[in-house]
């Protein structure tokens, strides 16, 4: 009988296409329907906005498409590879300055650290990612394990990798949800964020499991 491969490619399409409509959805939010971004205000929120959009933005969204890059970079394996890691340090980047945002809103607006689910599902989000980069890195780029070792390693990196991946969607529910008011316009487009989001971790996950395209 005959069998059927499916490929990558459609969901890697269309993840690349949830990126362009979550960054579009989420400016809009915060520049339009909320007070836009400072890092030094009065007005508290442009803080927590700042926040809002390093985390979905910055981290998940980045960290998206480096999970993708030996799907989307058209190049040889090590410029792919180079792209992975390089892609993934810069959402670090932007998670870690993140999370000093989320620290300096909650100090300067009088309300106290690490209270939440989501402040918990977020540190320990971005520990793992920090962790599961540092391994990655020591592993296969320097100074590099032996290749059976690599070999042993990648299951473990991959589902790492897309546990701590979807851990981070987790954290983003959590926290549209601590920002949704009531469902008027914006509240119809945290509640799309979401939807999109979880349907970002699905194009992503089957991206890096199904076989690229021939
Ligand atoms: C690497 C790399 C891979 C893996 C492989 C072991 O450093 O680029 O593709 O390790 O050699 O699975």
């Amino acid at each position: 009988s005959r069998s059927y491969q499916v490929s990558a490619t459609p969901v890697t399409m269309l993840a690349h296409l949830i990126v362009v409509a979550v960054a579009a959805l989420v400016l809009v939010w915060l520049l339009h329907f909320e007070e836009g971004f400072a890092f030094k205000a009065a007005n508290k929120i442009k803080i927590l906005n700042v926040h809002t959009f390093l985390m979905i933005v910055g981290f998940i969204l980045i960290a998206g498409e480096a999970i993708m890059a030996y799907k989307t970079i058209p190049a040889k394996r090590k410029v792919q590879k180079a792209g992975h890691l390089m892609l993934h340090l810069i959402a670090l980047g932007a998670g870690v300055l993140g999370v000093y945002t989320a620290f300096k809103y909650k100090h300067e607006s009088g309300g106290k650290d690490m209270v939440t689910l989501h402040s918990w599902l977020g540190m320990i989000t971005i520990c793992l990612f920090g962790l599961q980069w540092v391994l990655g890195f020591f592993s296969y780029v320097f100074p590099g394990s032996e290749m059976s070792a690599r070999a042993s390693y990648m299951p473990w990196h991959v589902f790492g990798g897309m546990f701590i991946f979807f851990l981070a969607i987790c954290t983003a529910q959590t926290g549209l949800l601590q920002r949704f008011k009531t469902l008027n316009q914006e509240g119809l487009i945290v509640n799309f964020t979401g939807l999109l989001l979880v349907l970002f971790a699905i194009g992503v996950g089957l991206s890096a499991v199904l076989p690229r395209g021939y």
